[in-house]
């Protein structure tokens, strides 16, 4: 998979958000972290509507939608709120305003536009990960495409914008730099690459603390994971997957059952998303 940056494009081309070393270094590492993006009155609405939406109080959103810790569905734990007990919310932007207000925020959008060097865009999919203080659990290492497996060319951008601080302790994201390039793993040595990481010396792990409204991006193909919380603080993080407006879609494989792309900004093409 050829992800090279295009330098002269990088020098001459004037950027709608970023600085040129934040985009060669998104192209180099697979993933980047932009302090303060989101402004802090976005970031507490975003919030309030993801308990919301959590507790069930958002009328017309789809229950389904609503993934709880894999332990309270076990019926070993419960929390001290509903809010505390879930573990993803997802597909929403579509059909929630507060939600679609962001994914929308010409700050996030700008910056994917600098880095899929591209206005013509649409949003794939959306998830509200809540991670609960103590048992909120890991999300072990993957690449997003290959669950996005329908969608070519394989450089979705994910914006992660944390709605808490993200350390460590409470399981904010890890990448493997330079990861995106390996290309998409196939499932023979997916599980031994899975195990490699973070334990071989060549495949490090990088931490991306994140103080809340700060943004981290990563590329569709950058193998990234987080910790299970082990603190007594939340760590709800909003991911908004964009894709360029004339990527295809290809239909013999088969994607999530996502609900159709949004336009997020410039122009759709025929027999594309
Ligand atoms: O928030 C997390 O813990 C996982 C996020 C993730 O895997 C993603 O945004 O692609």
């Amino acid at each position: 998979m050829n992800v090279v940056i295009d330098e002269q494009r990088v020098q001459s081309t004037p950027l709608r958000r970023l600085r040129p070393d934040d985009v060669r270094r998104f192209w180099r590492d697979g993933w980047l972290v932009v302090e303060d993006l989101a402004p802090p009155d976005a970031v507490a609405r975003l919030g309030s509507r993801a308990d919301a939406i959590a507790r069930g109080e958002v009328a017309g959103l789809d229950p389904d939608r609503v993934q709880k810790e894999q332990r309270v569905r076990a019926g070993e734990v419960t929390a001290a709120a509903p809010e505390l007990e879930v573990r993803k919310l997802y597909w929403l932007a579509g059909r929630d305003p507060v939600l679609e207000g962001h994914v929308r925020h010409p700050a996030i959008v700008d910056a994917v536009a600098d880095l899929l060097d591209t206005d013509d865009l649409k949003l794939y999919a959306d998830q509200l990960f809540m991670k609960p203080p103590a048992i909120g659990a890991a999300q072990p290492w993957h690449q997003d495409s290959r669950s996005f497996a329908d969608i070519f060319p394989m450089d979705l951008v994910t914006a992660w914008t944390a709605i808490d601080d993200a350390t460590l302790d409470n399981g904010c994201l890890e990448f493997v730099s330079g990861s995106h390039r390996w290309g998409l793993i196939d499932d023979q040595e997916f599980e031994e690459l899975r195990a490699r990481i973070g334990t071989d010396p060549e495949l490090a792990a990088s931490p991306g603390p994140l103080r809340s409204g700060s943004v981290s991006f990563h590329h569709s193909l950058t193998w990234h994971a987080s910790r299970a919380n082990v603190s007594a603080a939340r760590r709800r993080g909003y991911a908004a997957h964009y894709m360029r407006a004339d990527a295809r879609r290809a239909a013999a494989i088969q994607g999530p059952a996502v609900p159709p792309p949004l336009q997020i900004r410039g122009r759709s093409f025929r027999g594309c998303v």
